[in-house]
C-alpha cells in the first residue's frame, strides 16, 4: 500500500496479459466467480465484490469497466516475504482487459490504482483455496 512493489512475476505465476480469451455470456458487466471466471467490474466505487473465494489454478479476469470515469485494476500479493503486482492499463469507459493467471493459494489485494479510489471504496480482496 504505497510501497514500491516488486515489478517481477514469480515463477509460479504463469501470466499472460491481454490475452483474449473467450468469456462466457453470463459474466459480461456481472461481477462474480463461475468456471474459472472472475468477473471485476470497475464502477465508482466498488469492485463489483468485496471478498471473493475462487479454488487455486488458472483463473481468467474479465475486467470491465463500468464507470464513468477512467479505471484501472491492479492485482497485490505476497510470496516469500516480497510483494508483487500485475494487472491491467488504465481503462476507458465501457473497455474490457483480459488478464489471465495460474493462482496458487493465498491473499491477493484488488484494487483500482488510480489515485484515491482505492480509498473511495474500489478495493476488493480474493481468496485462492486450495482445490
Ligand atoms: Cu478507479
Amino acid at each position: 500500500m504505497g510501497r514500491r512493489v516488486g515489478k517481477s512475476v514469480p515463477w509460479m505465476l504463469a501470466l499472460a496479459l491481454g490475452i483474449l480469451a473467450p468469456i462466457p455470456a453470463w459474466a459480461h458487466g456481472q461481477a462474480g466467480y463461475r468456471d474459472g471466471v472472475l468477473e471485476v467490474v470497475l464502477n465508482q466505487w466498488s469492485l463489483g465484490f468485496e471478498t471473493i473465494e475462487v479454488p487455486a489454478g488458472e483463473l481468467t479476469l474479465h475486467v470491465v469497466n463500468g464507470g464513468t470515469l477512467q479505471h484501472n485494476l491492479r492485482v497485490e500479493f505476497e510470496r516469500g516475504g516480497q510483494e508483487y503486482e500485475f494487472g491491467t492499463p488504465l481503462l476507458a469507459p465501457g473497455e474490457a482487459h483480459v488478464l489471465m493467471a495460474a493462482l496458487p493459494p493465498g491473499e491477493y489485494e484488488l484494487y483500482c490504482a488510480v489515485p484515491g479510489h482505492k480509498e473511495a471504496g474500489m478495493m476488493a480482496f480474493l481468496r485462492v483455496v486450495p482445490r
